[in-house]
């Protein structure tokens, strides 16, 4: 199997939002196809304070303005250092809960994904206090009608770890809706369209360990923010790549043989956890039933490039975008790697198809 990569960006790419500040990695970007051809990428910004005596923020939380500027008239001036502006957002220390706290960039790409057109400088989309105090995470947009609509790990101080649903027109504006998926539920993603009337999820509900594993669930909705009749459809598998844990990593693409979606499975080998990408082939009229999947021997893409094997978690590759290329024939998947940068990784179809294991 034929694959074209390339390193997209690197933390290098990016200003850290306050002096003393650094950029630990760029990662897990959604992707979507703009309606001028080009592909916009929503880029998770990892940061934190440069860990040394005196420096503000070490770990940071959103605060309200109201607290900024209370903070800031009242409290002694020693004591202020340790809150900052960014843009629109105030930031407070927390307590050390998260060793990043990120937001989103945005980046377009060329119309063939392959080269950066231009990057932010402003956060497009952050956390605020109860909706991802302490940041947001691993953004997944699809485009239903005329919305935009992205999902993000939130993480807050009650809520924990969750994810929340956001509803865009333009990609600037986004009405957020809540949390969608409750604690310890994350890689959530929604269908690019309704399947008989309903709009459909995958998503990931941590459970309990020691009963059954981390696995893909899918869930249902009327109005896209209430969901149910959830069930779990694919599971990790004994001895495979994908033994420990899996998530859904890209929104599905639309295909004749069926919704193609590319995801990620975990495995821990000698001490060393390595994160790989999947495919998966899910009956375009009962997305629960599941067609094919990569091999238990054999996943689509093991993290193999320095870019992987190396960086802030080593091993990884996560997929969270896929974008059909302008020829209709390839993926262009979009990942993490390390936790450090985006790379591109474009597939022929055809090969991913006949990468699989039918059932
Ligand atoms: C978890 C999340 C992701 C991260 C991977 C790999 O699934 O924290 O954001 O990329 O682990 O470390």
């Amino acid at each position: 199997m034929i694959i074209k990569d390339k390193l997209l960006l690197k933390p290098e790419d990016f200003k850290p939002s306050f002096i003393d500040w650094e950029i630990k990695g760029v990662l897990n970007p959604a992707a979507v196809r703009l309606p001028d051809k080009r592909i916009l990428l929503y880029a998770r910004i990892a940061e934190s304070a440069v860990q040394k005596e005196g420096t503000m923020l070490t770990c940071p939380i959103m605060s309200s303005e109201k607290e900024y500027s209370f903070a800031y008239q009242h409290i002694h001036k020693k004591d202020i250092v340790r809150m900052g502006r960014w843009g629109e957002m105030y930031l407070k220390d927390g307590s050390c809960r998260l060793p990043t706290i990120s937001h989103f960039k945005k980046v377009i790409l060329s119309k063939d994904g392959f080269n950066v057109e231009s990057v932010d400088e402003k956060p497009v989309f952050s956390g605020m206090p109860g909706d991802g105090d302490y940041g947001v995470e691993d953004p997944r947009i699809v485009k239903i009608g005329n919305n935009y609509l992205m999902t993000y790990v939130s993480i807050s101080t009650n809520e924990g770890v969750s994810t929340s649903l956001a509803i865009s027109r333009d990609l600037k504006n986004w009405e957020r809706k809540g949390i969608i998926f409750r604690e310890q539920n994350k890689d959530a993603l929604i269908f690019p369209e309704r399947i008989k009337g309903k709009y459909v999820a995958l998503h990931r509900p941590e459970g309990f360990f020691a009963f059954s594993k981390p696995s893909i669930w899918i869930s249902y909705s009327p109005d896209s923010i209430y969901w149910g009749r959830e069930r779990s459809i694919m599971q990790p598998r004994r001895a495979a790549w994908d033994h420990d844990r899996i998530g859904a990593g890209a929104p599905p693409i639309k295909t004749r043989k069926g919704w193609l979606g590319i995801y990620h499975g975990v495995r821990r080998e000698e001490g060393v956890t390595i994160y790989c990408a999947g495919a998966f082939l899910l009956d375009l009229k009962n997305p629960e039933k599941v067609l094919a999947r990569s091999y238990t021997k054999k996943p689509l893409i093991e993290p193999k490039k320095n870019y992987e094997r190396s960086g802030y978690m080593n091993n990884v590759i996560f997929p969270t975008g896929a974008v059909l290329d302008v020829n209709g024939k390839d993926l262009l998947i979009y990942a993490g790697g390390a936790d450090s940068v985006i790379s591109i990784k474009k597939i022929s179809i055809n090969d991913i198809l006949k990468s699989m294991e039918y059932y």
